[in-house]
């Protein structure tokens, strides 16, 4: 077996191993950040939860960090509260970005991990189960239910040879995007094994498993090996290892095989992840930010090689090197070096640890003008500047190009490979967290909601019969952040959907909001989409914003596991052309009817839905525990029937 089926076996609630069935999965741990946090302690009020049922539940402060006005604030106070009331663990802002944080405070090879972003994954580079998910299906295994996915693929990467110098892990993961795209991961389980993986340090293993979501996949995981030991050792967590390795003779559901030793510099151009292409074929291009950091490249060595290659060096002039700390205690560990010396005298610009420009939250680049990013995301508009030009490399490239003021191939920076051992005491210190209260104390607690502080809408189940105009048609690979774009402006309102409601689409189309509202005092709507509808962010808002302004059908070529798995928990039904080019046939204003939805949905895959008069075969791909949530208006709806 390999990793990732034995990790599924020993968490198998429901269901069987056979790829396309669903299964439910036992959830040991769950992770928060703030920006989805809110929602989902909201959803545990709403659920009357008294206390998390998990092993263990984490909640992080990272995203909202710039607090231009008491939103912000108010939200960090909400979600203390909430931590104390429901027994979660909090992590103050200051202290990171929630994936490093959380791998290497409270990660276990073995276990079972659930989180309100898509970067979850980053975790399987110990071992772990780790999945991203959107807000309600986290708090639903805050509550001790399990989590159901579609049983996927297991992809089976060999890695053999070693990485040469001025190439490293992010270049692993953007030649499998290269390869494969940004839906070649779809229902899949990415894991790697081979000889090359003894090269390859645990948190150079969660930059390529952080980014497997970019590829669309369920997750990556890696084994647990001697280099997994290695790292608990050091953050003194011996006691937490256990050996895990796929047996010899793994049956892989897929296969493919990259040599290290024979990979060069990649880099994802404008604007997307999937549009990789040799640094060396764009060599020459005037930048104008580099920016280090984000969960994307958040080890120790990924700054440590940028200080390195600056050592007595400058940034070139008009560049802003933008440097992003994933921890408190990776920012320690660079100023013990001495290595934050060489950062800032190069001209480096130092931001707190935290998601920062990732996210759009700060460090915009100036429009059309080329951003250098070592983050994990480059979709429109996504860094905070409507026409911006995002594109994703390593620490090495980022570096290089900041030196020269232009793209730069890192590999004629290196004569030989650098040494960047870790630190030998690296900075781990529990009480940066606040532990949650015994539950005879957390009984008391009282949630602290500020104005900004919204209870969840009300919203009332999917009518038996439809005829709702299209009011939206959009193209391939729509991602979250062009449904519910993120940035300064917007994430402050992550706990207030009628007010989040308002910046639906703005990046597509600002008149949707407006349009929406006066429809829905009517009847409702549908959006069509082509493939990759709802690629991205695990941010519910992407569902429940639309849902509050009477989204009911979403039809697409194809949708995004997360998100098709926030529009069936908010009660927005997910359809597929079964002919791709139907896509064509459809127009905005034209008028879709759905005619006796119960009896459709339960008796069969496809079925024909009315445009405009003339019939279209669709199809679903739902579940019958999915059909009767839908059916019940959601997921919260659900589960108090089920009470
Ligand atoms: C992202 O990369 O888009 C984030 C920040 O990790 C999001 C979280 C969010 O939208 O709040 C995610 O992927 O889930």
């Amino acid at each position: 077996m390999s990793v990732a089926r034995k990790l599924i076996e020993a968490h198998l609630a429901s269901g069987t191993m056979t790829p396309g069935e669903e299964i439910g999965l036992r959830i040991d741990q769950t992770l928060t950040q703030d920006a989805t946090g809110t929602m989902v302690m909201l959803e545990l009020e709403a659920m009357g939860l008294d206390r998390v049922q998990t092993e263990l539940s984490a909640q992080y402060v990272d995203h909202n960090l710039i607090q231009q006005d008491y939103k912000n604030a108010d939200d960090h106070l909400f979600l203390k509260s909430a931590c104390k009331r429901f027994g979660v663990w909090y992590s103050p802002p200051g202290n990171g970005v929630s994936h490093p944080l959380h791998m290497q405070y409270f990660g276990i090879p073995g276990r079972s991990l659930l989180g309100s972003d898509s970067h979850t994954c980053g975790a399987g580079a110990l071992g772990m189960l780790a999945i991203g998910a959107g807000g309600m299906d986290v708090a639903t295994a805050m509550a001790g239910q399990p989590y159901y996915v579609t049983m996927p693929e297991i992809w089976g990467v060999r890695l053999t040879g070693e990485l040469r110098p001025g190439v490293s892990a992010k270049d692993v993961i953007l030649e499998m995007l290269r390869r494969h795209g940004v839906d070649g991961g779809y229902n899949r389980i990415i894991e790697y094994y081979g000889p090359g993986l003894a090269n390859l340090e645990v948190w150079d293993r969660h930059t390529i498993a952080n980014m497997g979501a970019e590829l669309g996949a369920t997750t990556t995981v890696f084994p647990s090996d001697k280099r997994t030991q290695n790292l608990l050792i050091a953050y003194g967590r011996a006691d937490a290892w256990r050996p895990i390795e796929a047996d010899d003779d793994t049956h892989w559901d897929v296969t493919d095989e990259i040599d290290l030793g024979r990979l060069e510099p990649m880099i994802a151009k404008p604007s997307s992840p999937g549009n990789v292409v040799p640094v060396r074929e764009v060599v020459g291009e005037p930048i104008y930010q580099s920016y280090l950091g984000s969960s994307a490249n958040p080890g120790y060595r990924d700054m440590a090689i940028a200080a390195q290659m600056l050592r007595e060096k400058k940034v070139a002039e008009g560049v802003s090197l933008d440097l992003n700390p994933s921890s408190r205690g990776k920012l320690i560990d660079l100023m013990r070096a001495g290595l934050l010396d060489d950062l800032l005298a190069a001209g480096g610009r130092l931001h707190q640890a935290g998601c920062n420009g990732c996210i759009g939250m700060g460090q915009a680049p100036a429009s059309g003008r080329n951003s250098l990013r070592t983050t994990p995301r480059n979709f429109p508009g996504r860094s905070g500047t409507r026409e911006d030009s995002v594109w994703l490399c390593s620490p090495e490239t980022a570096t290089a190009s900041a030196v020269h003021g232009v793209i730069t191939d890192p590999r004629e920076c290196f004569e030989e490979k650098l040494e960047l051992p870790e630190p030998s005491r690296p900075f781990h210190d529990i009480t940066i967290f606040v532990a949650p209260p015994k539950a005879e104390q957390a009984k008391d607690v009282v949630l602290e909601k500020g104005p900004n502080i919204v209870s969840l809408p009300v919203l009332e189940a999917i009518p038996d019969d439809i005829e709702v105009p299209v009011l939206l048609k959009v193209g391939d690979d729509i991602s979250t952040d062009e449904i519910m774009p993120a940035g300064t402006k917007v994430l402050p309102f992550r706990s207030n959907i009628p007010e989040i409601s308002n910046f639906c689409f703005s990046v597509v189309d600002d008149t949707y909001p407006r349009r929406a509202r006066e429809n829905d005092n009517v009847t409702g709507h549908a959006i069509i989409a082509g493939r990759n509808y709802g690629q991205g962010s695990s941010r519910e808002h992407a569902a429940l914003a639309p849902r509050y302004l009477g989204l009911r059908i979403v039809i697409a070529g194809e949708i995004a596991r997360i998100h098709r798995q926030n529009l069936v928990n908010f009660g927005v039904l997910p359809l597929q052309f079964v002919n791709p080019d139907d896509h064509d046939k459809i127009s905005r204003g034209d008028t879709i009817t759905l005619q006796g939805v119960k009896n459709k949905l339960r008796g069969g895959r496809e079925f024909n839905v009315k445009v405009d008069g003339s019939s279209l075969p669709v199809r679903h791909n739902l579940s019958e525990r999915e059909i009767e949530v839908l059916l019940d208006g959601g997921l919260i709806e659900s589960l108090k029937q089920e009470h």
